[in-house]
């Protein structure tokens, strides 16, 4: 076993967190009386006692009345400060910040609002803290494709402002194909992709995501240990997986964390990285997912826990130059 103190010591890039997803019931509730925005839980105490969730809809329905608070620029930017701060915390030197700006719109608050005020704390976080940071627009799958596009739109104003795409939300009866050409045309723009595949979708949904949508990295992944032929694949184009421990068991992917499949991934040659998904949902942050999974599973050693943080450099978008400076 390795000692959590190393686990928590190590440099690492977080390259699958939704900052919605950090909001804290606590910021919930501080955002929702300084908005004036009614909340349907009396308490901080009452909301986080919802968090008890059978499956990802469960979750999800959630999640977004969480971000019903957010209405100004100064919200995302506080509550991507007190992310970056906890991420700062636990040596994450690099982050990805998935974002789901559709969540916001259908509200009514202007796309800039939103990409401004994420914009403002990731260039705070790197002067005060150091973190290197980048924005990933995500589209939500729940909705069509039209409205990926209108997003798509709508952002470009700020196209230098995110670095690529995602796709998230209900992954069951969206499949990948449902957004190919969206994703086409994100790829002409020069856009990174990325997409939500084999969480709770069958592998065909990752087989559709790596070659409909030609993604980069295929965020969870994990139902990508059910097919022989997609795991040969996945092991020698090196696709990473962002993997997220705790979020499985609290969605109910796994009963248990010592029956995650990370060590078999990991053993079979995928490019597995550690995250935190929603650490606020989830019960962790970046740190609290690496302590987690190493307690529960004692066939990862040390040799796995060096090879999870160069995986996390090595799967991040950023440039060879910088990635030579992290080796
Ligand atoms: C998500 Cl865990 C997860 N899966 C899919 N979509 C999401 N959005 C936020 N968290
Ligand atoms: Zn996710």
């Amino acid at each position: 076993t390795v000692s959590p103190a190393l686990l928590c010591a190590l440099p690492k890039a977080e390259l699958h967190i939704h900052i919605e997803g950090s909001l804290e019931p606590e910021l919930i509730f501080a955002l929702a009386q300084r908005n004036g925005v009614a909340l349907p839980y009396d308490s901080v105490e009452a909301l986080r006692a919802a968090y008890a969730f059978t499956d990802l809809q469960s979750f999800l329905d959630i999640y977004y009345a969480g971000a019903s608070v957010l209405l100004k620029e100064q919200d995302f930017f506080d509550m991507a400060m007190a992310y970056f701060e906890r991420a700062a915390q636990d040596n994450v030197v690099h982050a990805e910040l998935f974002f789901d700006p559709q969540t916001h719109t259908e509200r009514g608050v202007p796309i800039g609002v939103v990409i401004e005020g994420l914009t403002r704390a990731r260039r705070e976080a790197q002067a005060r803290w150091g973190i290197s940071s980048a924005l990933i627009l995500c589209f939500l799958r729940h909705l069509s494709q039209a409205s990926a596009f209108e997003t798509l739109e709508a952002a470009l104003p700020w196209r230098d402002h995110f670095i690529g795409v995602g796709l998230d939300s209900s992954e069951l009866g969206h499949p990948p194909e449902k957004f190919a050409e969206v994703f086409a045309r994100c790829r002409e723009l020069g856009l990174h992709v990325v997409a939500h595949a084999g969480e709770e979708g069958p592998p065909a949904y990752i087989w559709s995501a790596l070659e409909v949508l030609k993604v980069e990295r295929i965020d969870h992944g994990v139902r990508a240990i059910e097919d022989a032929a997609l795991m040969q694949r996945l092991a020698a184009e090196r696709v990473p997986l962002t993997v997220c421990p705790l979020s499985n068991v609290k969605l109910c992917v796994y009963p248990h964390m010592s029956q995650h499949q990370l060590p078999a991934l990991l053993a079979a040659g995928l490019a597995c990285t550690i995250n935190s998904d929603d650490p606020a949902y989830f019960g962790g942050t970046m740190n609290a997912n690496w302590l987690a999974t190493f307690e529960a599973l004692p066939q990862l050693g040390l040799a796995e826990a060096r090879k999870l943080a160069l995986n996390s450099f090595e799967a991040s978008f950023v440039d060879e130059a910088t990635k030579a400076g992290w080796r």
